[in-house]
């Protein structure tokens, strides 16, 4: 490699080593391989190379660009997993080995957290829907605009039955099922679909502090006329300044799922600093809790219902990411592992 591409390799290896932040790392990006950015414009240079000179230098930019990209990847895999951490190892202490409390039975934390969810929802007019955990691809995937073979089943490679049926990956495999179920009666008679449906989900992952293959969602819908990403915004700031017992700021940026167009991913401000900005919320002052959107069309007529008199919103709460933020429990295996020293600690007045 030329001495000029080596020396903006180096450069680029200082800064990503120089970097403990998102935002920082997508200006590096930027700055390298955005439009305007640097290898981008030695490649866009090469038009006043000779054949020869450009034969050798663009292989060798190709090969700068492809490692930047590399750079920058593993540079992100490395921030997003420390983040996490951090927003962990931040929250109130739970101490797996304090005395177990044998003398009383006590609920389980995402039990608790569930409740507490399901009554909030259930004054807000939401009914609480049960729903099998053993589901058809029909209802996990394509009932959910994702045909077979699209990417997005990556995401949530999950736990298959000899007949083909398979452990649910997300709760979103009900919402066909919810959305038939009250159809009529939005159609019929103008009842708008309100249902919450918390559910245990599967998935084929290693297992770190905050991954498990076995965690609980819970998922909403809210179809009607004239519903829209405002409604989404009111229900979901409620419920969470209700569970947090706090006033608490939310918005929303863009994110996929075939399934709600358009997709968000809700953050909420920051518990730890207020949304100050601290390393919980890597100075941004604001934490990602809860994937959600406006429903697909092609979802909403699969449910019997016609996408041009009604919209509705949906979205897909961690429920174990939230009984570890609200009862600061560092890892979330602690939540499966049975331990009554640990799960003892939870006691409820019900
Ligand atoms: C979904 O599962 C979508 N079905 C959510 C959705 C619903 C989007 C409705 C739009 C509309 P995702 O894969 O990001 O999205 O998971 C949602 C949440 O579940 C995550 O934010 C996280 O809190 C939790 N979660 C996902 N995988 C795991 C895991 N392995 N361990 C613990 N929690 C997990």
């Amino acid at each position: 490699m030329n001495e000029k591409l080596l020396s903006l390799k180096d450069e680029i290896v200082s800064k990503l080593d120089q970097t403990n932040d998102l935002i920082d790392l997508d200006k590096i990006r930027v700055a390298y391989l955005g439009k305007k950015g640097s290898i981008t414009a030695l490649l866009k240079g090469m038009k006043d190379l000779s054949n020869e000179e450009r034969k050798n230098f663009g292989a060798e930019v190709n090969q700068l660009k492809a490692q930047a990209a590399q750079l920058i990847e593993e540079k992100l895999a490395d921030l997003k997993q420390k983040e996490i951490q951090r927003e962990i190892s931040s929250m109130p202490q739970f101490d797996i080995t304090s005395p177990a409390n044998l003398e009383r039975g006590s609920y389980h934390p995402i039990t608790l957290v569930q409740r507490e969810c399901e009554n909030i929802f259930r004054t807000m007019g939401f009914s609480i829907e049960d729903y099998p955990e053993i589901v058809t691809d029909y209802e996990c995937f394509e009932a959910l605009n994702i045909p077979k073979h699209h990417p997005a089943r990556d995401m949530q490679d999950t736990y298959y039955l000899d007949n083909g049926q398979l452990l649910k990956s997300h709760t979103s495999a009900a919402q066909n099922a919810i959305l038939k179920k009250y159809s009529k009666n939005l159609i019929e008679n103008d009842t708008p679909i309100k249902a919450i449906f918390p559910g245990r989900c599967f998935r084929n992952e290693a297992t770190d502090a905050c991954h498990e293959n076995t965690f609980f969602q819970m998922e909403g819908v809210m179809v009607d006329k004239d519903i829209s990403i405002s409604n989404l915004i009111y229900f979901m700031k409620t419920m969470l300044s209700e569970v947090f017992k706090k006033d608490i700021k939310v918005r929303l940026r863009p994110g996929f799922f075939p399934f709600v167009e358009p997709g968000f991913e809700l953050d909420i401000s920051c518990l730890i600093c207020g949304g100050e900005g601290c390393p919980s919320c890597k100075h941004s002052g604001w934490l990602e809790l809860c994937p959600c959107g406006m429903i697909h069309p092609n979802v909403l007529r699969e449910g019997g219902i016609d996408p041009e008199k009604y919209t509705g919103f949906a979205f897909g709460l961690g429920l174990t990411r939230l009984a570890m933020m609200k009862y600061g429990i560092k890892d979330i295996r602690d939540l499966n592992s049975g331990s009554l020293k640990a799960l003892s600690q939870f006691t409820d007045d019900e």
